[in-house]
């Protein structure tokens, strides 16, 4: 067996986090009730025609709005030590400010969070997960700057309604897709797109936001609290497609592209010498007077290093990478910028994702890149999940893909010294999988969307989950 295929026996550590992960308009449904306001998913899903698979919708999704509790009880089931949910920020704010706070969408989070403690789970929160207040949206969402000291207020208004039970926050899930595939590529937060522009004012704006958030719970929460806020930032292993040097630079660029964009900031204070560079050189030969990346003050610098207390990693894939064979200079957009082109082999194992191709070593690599490349930072995996189109509860392939990909976790531990504390499980329910709608499915549990109840039944992987969870091993002979 090659390197990553054998599978590592050794249990994970005992005070090692095994949690589930869903996010707010992926689940809740109830959209228009008890005086939520308008999102921009909201806003998407009822365009006509719809740019949604199948014209679905988020309206009932899994319903979990009024099936909460049941969601507690499957996550008891699965002995999970954490539920990672996000906040439906219009559900709170109906207008997307702080003028006016709607008490029953705090009720809501209030009993789901007195639900988890009761069952004795962790609740972990991402403040923002994609459902961004239309009103807030129609100025231009992230990549207007007012945006900043809203986001600042939400968040204020979420430590101090649920601080005092919640301990764990994440205040951004993925920038880049929040950025890129939003701003840049025109899906995710609206349908306008301005490529080689958009996603990088929507990234200087959100890392702001994220920087203010952290300071101001600083300031005003953690002394009373005493929670952690980090971010969960996504991306592919970059893998180079040789080992020619130009290939293993490009794959080092395309990291910083994608991982080092949010986390040098974070961590130094500011972006990654590449990214600065080739955007800077590329926005001159275009003939803009002012780079396409805004550049922080040095009051901005100071702001933002440091502001994370943990890294949260989405993981998914890997790409192949190589650098691009030409370079178009009239071509403004990311891709351009990065100088490098990336792709996943056909021949790669499947999911139900195009995007989502199996390769298990990938999770390994990426840890021991982000632990050598960020010395001291604390890691956990916020995300890291299989789908297919059935939602068969014979799930066999996402049980392979979850072992697999443990294993390597396990081996960046043991033999690499990444320091992972946790791990998340996408998703703990089949549930509304974005412009795709329901055709792509990566729950630990069915849901049956064409029933009024939204039943639940347990996959194969549920179990196997669970059994993971209690064993903190991922084979049945395990080693201490
Ligand atoms: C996560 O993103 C999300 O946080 C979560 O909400 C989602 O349900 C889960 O993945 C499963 O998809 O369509 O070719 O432009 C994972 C990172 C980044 C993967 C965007 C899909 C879109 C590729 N995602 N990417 S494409």
């Amino acid at each position: 067996k090659s390197y990553g295929e054998e599978l590592n026996t050794k249990k994970f550590p005992k005070d090692f986090m095994f949690g589930a992960a869903t996010a707010s308009y992926q689940v809740e449904g109830a959209w228009n009730e008890d005086g939520k306001g308008e999102n921009n998913w909201d806003h998407i899903t009822h365009l006509v025609p719809s740019p949604i698979l199948n014209n679905d919708t988020g309206d009932i999704a899994c319903d979990s709005y009024h099936k909460y509790k049941e969601d507690v009880s499957l996550l008891k089931e699965l002995g999970v030590d954490f539920y990672r949910f996000s906040l439906s920020w219009s559900r709170i704010l109906p207008s997307g400010f702080d003028n006016e706070v709607n008490q029953l969408g705090v009720e809501y989070y209030r009993n789901l969070i007195k639900e988890l403690r009761a069952h004795n789970i962790t609740p972990v929160v991402t403040i923002f997960h994609w459902d961004l207040p239309q009103t807030i949206q129609d100025l231009g969402g992230l990549q207007n700057d007012f945006f900043i000291d809203r986001y600042v207020d939400f968040a204020r208004v979420c430590f101090r309604e649920f601080g005092e039970e919640v301990k764990y926050w994440i205040t951004f899930n993925e920038p880049s897709s929040i950025c890129y595939l939003g701003y840049g590529r025109g899906w995710l937060m609206g349908l306008a797109s301005s490529p080689g522009i958009g996603e990088y004012l929507c990234d200087h704006n959100l890392l702001r936001a994220h920087a203010k958030a952290w300071r101001m719970y600083d300031d005003e929460f953690r002394k009373s609290q005493n929670g952690v806020v980090g971010i969960s930032i996504s991306g592919d292993w970059i893998e180079p497609s040789t080992d020619s040097s130009a290939d293993l630079e490009a794959s080092e660029t395309l990291l910083q592209f994608t991982f080092g964009l949010y986390i040098h900031p974070i961590v130094h204070g500011d972006y990654p010498e590449v990214v600065r560079t080739n955007v800077d050189k590329r926005s001159v030969l275009q003939g803009f007077s002012q780079s396409r990346l805004p550049r922080f003050t040095q009051e901005e610098v100071q702001l933002i290093r440091g502001t994370s207390d943990f890294i949260g990693i989405n993981m998914y894939t890997t790409s192949l990478v190589t650098p691009r064979g030409s370079d178009n200079i009239s071509d403004i957009s990311f891709e351009a910028d990065t100088g490098v082109t990336s792709w996943k082999p056909e021949e790669w194992e499947n999911s139900g994702s195009s995007w989502l191709k199996v390769y298990p070593k990938g999770a390994r690599q990426l840890l021991k890149w982000l632990g050598s490349n960020y010395k001291g930072v604390k890691l956990i995996i916020t995300e890291n999940g299989y789908s297919d189109n059935n939602g068969t509860l014979e799930d066999d392939k996402r049980i392979s893909y979850y072992q697999r990909y443990l294993s390597n976790i396990r081996d960046a531990m043991e033999f690499d010294g990444v320091d992972l504390f946790g791990y998340t499980a996408w998703s703990l329910l089949d549930n509304f999988e974005w412009i795709s709608g329901y055709s792509q499915k990566f729950g630990l549990y069915q849901v049956d969307f064409n029933s009024p109840n939204r039943t639940r039944t347990a996959k194969k992987s549920a179990k196997w989950y669970s059994k993971l969870t209690r064993t903190k091993c991922i084979v049945d002979d395990c080693t201490e």
